[in-house]
C-alpha cells in the first residue's frame, strides 16, 4: 500500500528536473533528505535541500516547482494546501486535517495502516520511496539511523529494512550493549542513550568499572562475551535505581548496528553526530556525511563531542529545577533550544511514569517539547495541540513525542492548560 503510494509521486518526479527538498533539522529528517537526495542524484536530478526546524518557517518555491516535504507536512494541511506547486510528502507525523490539493502526492504510513511512531520513521518512509525510483537498497543504514533518532523499535517496518540490508551485506548486528566503539570508560561517560549520569560522576564510574572487573581502557568492541554480560548487568541495575522506563531495556541491548556503507560504521554513534550536527545548525555537515562525503567527517566529530558535553553539563544543572504539576512535571529553562534533548533523556531516564514538558524561552517565544511513553495514557500531540492553539500558539506531533511554539508572555497559562488536559485524558 505504501509503495503503491509511492509509486504515485514518479509521475512527478519524470515531470520535474529540479526538485526542492524541505526537511527537518534532526536526525530522522537529515537522513531522510540525503536518502532523497541520493536517489534524485542517481537520476541526474537537480535539487537543492533546505532544513527547517518546522512548517511554521517559511517554504519558499516557484509556481513550476517540485517541492518534496520531508519528515514535515502530514501535521499542517493549511499550510500544504496553500503552496501552489506539485508536492510530495515523506512523513510519519500524525495526519491531521484535509489538505485540500490536487497536484500532492501523500506518502505516510499512518495513511497506509503502518505504526509511524515505533515501526516506520520518516527515513524509513523515504527508503521506500527511494527505492520505487530506483535501486536504492544500499542507503538501508540511513534509513535505520533515522529511526534510531526517532527512538523507534526494530520491529515492523523497521525490521524488515533491517532484515533487508543484512541478507543484502549492508549492515552487520554485533551482540551486546548498544554504545559507541570506543574505551569503555568514554563510552559510559559520553553516552546519551542511555544516560547514565556518570559525566561528572567520574570517581563513582571509576567504582562502577572496578565493581565490574573491566579495565575501562578496553575498546567496547573487544569485550569478552562474559565482560559483557556482567557490565550489562550492572547497567541495568544503576537504571533501575535512577528510575528509568523500562522500555530503554530493550533499546540498550539491541546490539549495535554496523553501517558497512556509512563513513561512520556504527549506527548510534552515526545518529548522535548527525542530531549533534542539527541541533548546532549545522545540518549540512550532518547531510554531507550521510551522502558520504569524506571531507567533513573530522569537523562532524568536533561538533558531536562539543554537543554532548553541553547537554550532558545542562542535564546536570536542569535536573534541580524539574517541577511538579498534578498530572506532569516541567522544566522552564531561559536558554536555545535544548528542549527537546533535555525533555527526552530525562522522562526516558529520571521521570518516566508522567508526562514530562521542557519549556525554553527565547526572546518573545517559548518551545516547547513534551514526552511520555507508551504506559502513560496521554496523547501529548492532541495536547500539545489544544493547548498551543489556545494561547495563540501552535502545537502537534507524535502520542509520545510532540511540541509547541508558543508566545513567551504565556508560559504559565499554557502550563496549566497542559496540566489540565493530562489529567483529564489520563483519567480517560
Ligand atoms: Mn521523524
Amino acid at each position: 500500500m505504501l509503495k503503491a503510494t509511492a509509486r504515485e509521486s514518479i509521475k512527478f518526479i519524470e515531470k520535474h528536473d529540479f526538485i526542492r527538498i524541505y526537511t527537518h533539522h534532526d536526525s530522522d529528517g537529515i537522513t531522510s533528505g540525503a536518502i532523497i537526495a541520493t536517489a534524485l542524484m542517481r537520476l541526474k536530478k537537480d535539487f537543492q535541500v533546505r532544513f527547517l526546524r518546522g512548517l511554521n518557517e517559511v517554504v519558499e518555491y516557484d509556481r513550476d516547482d517540485l517541492i518534496i516535504l520531508s519528515d514535515m507536512g502530514s501535521g499542517y494541511p493549511d499550510v500544504v494546501s496553500n503552496i501552489e506547486a506539485d508536492v510530495i510528502i515523506v512523513d510519519h507525523h500524525i495526519p491531521t486535517g484535509r489538505i485540500e490539493k490536487n497536484n500532492i502526492v501523500h506518502i505516510n504510513p499512518m495513511l497506509c495502516g503502518i505504526d509511524g511512531t515505533y515501526e516506520l520513521s520518516a527515513s524509513g518512509t523515504a527508503y521506500i520511496f527511494a527505492n520505487v525510483l530506483g535501486d536504492n537498497k544500499d542507503l538501508c543504514g540511513l534509513a535505520l539511523v533515522g529511526a534510531i533518532g526517532d527512538k523507534q523499535k526494530m520491529i515492523g517496518g523497521n525490521a524488515e529494512i533491517l532484515k533487508e540490508g543484512i541478507e543484502n551485506g549492508y549492515i552487520s548486528l554485533k551482540k551486546g550493549l548498544t554504545l559507541h566503539s570506543m574505551n569503555i570508560r568514554d563510552a559510559l561517560i559520553y553516552s546519551l542513550e542511555p544516560y547514565l549520569d556518570f559525566y561528572g560522576n567520574e570517581e563513582e564510574l571509576e567504582e562502577f568499572l572496578k565493581k565490574c572487573g573491566i579495565d575501562g581502557e578496553k575498546n567496547v568492541e573487544d569485550l569478552s562475551e562474559e565482560e559483557m554480560y556482567r557490565i550489562s548487568s550492572a547497567i541495568a541495575l544503576r537504571l533501575l535505581r535512577m528510575n528509568a522506563y523500562t522500555g530503554v531495556f530493550r533499546d540498550i541491548l539491541r546490539g549495535r548496528l554496523i553501517l558497512n556503507k556509512e563513513l561512520i560504521k556504527n549506527a548510534l554513534t552515526m545518529c548522535d553526530i548527525i542530531n549533534a550536527c542539527g541541533r548546532v545548525s549545522a545540518c549540512s555537515i550532518g547531510f554531507s556525511l550521510c551522502m558520504r562525503d569524506e571531507s567533513y567527517v573530522n569537523e562532524a566529530l568536533e561538533i558531536w563531542r562539543n554537543y554532548t558535553i553541553e547537554l550532558l553539563e545542562k542535564l546536570r544543572d536542569v535536573k534541580d529545577k524539574v517541577r511538579e504539576g498534578f498530572c506532569m512535571r516541567y522544566v522552564i529553562m531561559e536558554d536555545g533550544n535544548a528542549a527537546s534533548p533535555i525533555a527526552t533523556i530525562l522522562s526516558r531516564y529520571l521521570y518516566p511514569d508522567k508526562p514530562f514538558i521542557a519549556i525554553s524561552v527565547k526572546d518573545d517565544k517559548a518551545k516547547v517539547s513534551a514526552r511520555g511513553n507508551e504506559s502513560i495514557k496521554v496523547n501529548l500531540a492532541e495536547v500539545m495541540q489544544k493547548a498551543g492553539e489556545k494561547v495563540g500558539g501552535r502545537g502537534g506531533g507524535h502520542r509520545v513525542a510532540s511540541g509547541a511554539i508558543i508566545p513567551a508572555d504565556k508560559v504559565d497559562e499554557f502550563i496549566s492548560e497542559v496540566d489540565k488536559l493530562c489529567c483529564l485524558q489520563g483519567l480517560k
